[in-house]
């Protein structure tokens, strides 16, 4: 099933050639009305013209997160503020946001990219979208919200919050289509089952779980809690917001990157250069029919890795791979590199303990120290304290086993970490470096 057909299973020679001439055109408006492009692509002695097919692409320079900052707020805008009609930002850890604009046309994209992102999920007319992501300056609710209407789709503009309620309107309307976070939704779970509610007697069929990293195990345990398909859809306010890339029902291997608008590249962080095809890398985004802010090779500072191999679905969009972390969010310790979303994924197989933990670096003396506070079921949580001093132990020896790193297991009591109703915080990283 597809939203936009013709689109979606563009031959890869007709895709390239329209990805070219749209790629030629937003050059040409960027560097007619952004002087930050005008600059940098004078710098390295490039014009519009010099870029005569995709490959050529390479020869510009990266776009960075710090030049949206310096140019705050809108300063990489390409059209006047007359025709912006929505803005967005994304919540900076430091500092200020990154804004974005959309003009009424990229509104229209971007819905009608969420609604192929739906189809693509396994959504239709007639279903009945929960969108529990936050409606806001944050693109997850707006974004969903106005590709499900595209779609022809009922949605429930819930947004996140309230989880009682959330779960009460669940029951009562029906719900067949969950949009949400994945940390959420096991916290809808948990919810659910303290009010004694069942997900197999809810009509949820599909859940459609992005805006911060997971991992395979987790959707495993996500898809046997909530008694659904969950499928794994990417985003970032700067390229637009949700939709920019999702898992296909048919496979759940990989997202489409929906290429008729974006020109992804794969590069290795370090040196900039391109990765080969399935290799992990940094990825990098060109926007090719956006108006409002167009970005060129965007510094996502995602780790993935990408495949054209043809999909079963149909599409001939290629395909990113689950995203394993970011280039920035990566952890050193004691000279190892740790993703969050590894330890994570030890954690979620081990029986006993819960998917909800934090992550606290510091520094003894000049030595690195991670610990690792994790919840423990409540079956075992008023067992004895050998049988819980076992299971921290193996927990440890795990977390070294799998990601050679050596770290101390604090279990917690059910329910103690904080939970959250949109991105989860993950990691509380004491060191002064
Ligand atoms: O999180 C947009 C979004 C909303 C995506 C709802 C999906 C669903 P930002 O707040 O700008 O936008 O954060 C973007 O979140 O660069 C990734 O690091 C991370 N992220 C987004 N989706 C995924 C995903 C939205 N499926 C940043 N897996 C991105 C892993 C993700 N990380």
């Amino acid at each position: 099933m597809f939203f936009n057909e013709e689109f979606e299973t563009l031959p890869r020679p007709a895709l390239e050639a329209l990805q070219l001439k749209r790629l030629q055109s937003t050059l040409e408006r960027v560097y007619a009305s952004v002087p930050f492009y005008k600059t940098s692509f004078n710098a390295v002695g490039i014009t519009p013209a010099s870029v005569t097919c995709l490959d050529d692409l390479r020869k510009l320079p990266f776009t960075y997160k710090q030049d949206m900052r310096d140019s705050y707020p809108y300063g990489l805008f390409a059209v006047p503020m007359e025709e912006i009609v929505r803005i967005h930002a994304s919540s900076g850890t430091t500092g200020k946001p990154t804004v974005v604009g959309y003009t009424k046309k990229d509104i229209e994209v971007w819905s009608e990219l969420m609604a192929r992102s739906f189809v693509s999920a396994g959504a239709h007319r007639g279903d009945i979208i929960h969108n529990a992501y936050g409606y806001g300056l944050f693109t997850g609710g707006l974004g969903a919200h106005y590709g499900a209407e595209q779609l022809g789709a009922s949605v429930i503009p819930i947004s996140g919050g309230n989880t009682k309620r959330q779960i009460m309107i669940m029951k009562d309307f029906g719900s067949t289509v969950l949009t949400c976070t994945p940390s959420y939704s096991l916290f809808l779970a948990e919810e659910a089952r303290a009010e004694g509610v069942d997900f197999k007697n809810l009509k949820l069929r599909v859940g459609i779980f992005g805006a911060e990293p997971w991992s395979e195990a987790m959707r495993a345990e996500i898809e046997q809690k909530l008694n659904l398909a969950a499928i794994d859809i990417y985003g970032l306010s700067e390229i637009m917001g949700p939709g920019v890339a999702i898992e296909c029902i048919e496979a759940q291997k990989g997202l489409h990157i929906w290429e008729d608008h974006f020109i992804p590249e794969i590069i290795n962080p370090e040196t900039g250069e391109q990765v080969a095809e399935g290799e992990r890398g940094e990825l990098v985004i060109t926007t090719i029919t956006k108006q409002g802010i167009p970005l060129i090779r965007y510094r996502t500072r995602d780790i993935t890795s990408i495949s054209y191999e043809p999909c079963v679905c149909g599409r001939t969009h290629a395909r990113i791979a689950r995203m394993s972390g970011r280039s920035d969010d990566m952890l050193i310790i004691r000279g190892v590199n740790v993703f969050p979303s590894q330890i994570e994924a030890v954690l979620v197989r081990i029986e006993g303990i819960e998917p909800h933990y934090m992550l606290i670096v510091d520094r003894q003396g000049t030595l690195d120290t991670l610990t690792v506070q994790v919840e423990v079921s409540q079956h075992l949580f008023s067992d004895e304290i050998k049988v819980l001093q076992a299971l921290s132990r193996r927990v440890e020896k795990e977390i070294k086993d799998m990601l050679g790193v050596t770290c101390t297991v604090k279990l917690v009591e059910p329910r103690t970490i904080q939970r959250s109703e949109g991105k989860a915080t993950r990691v509380i990283d004491n060191r002064k470096l």
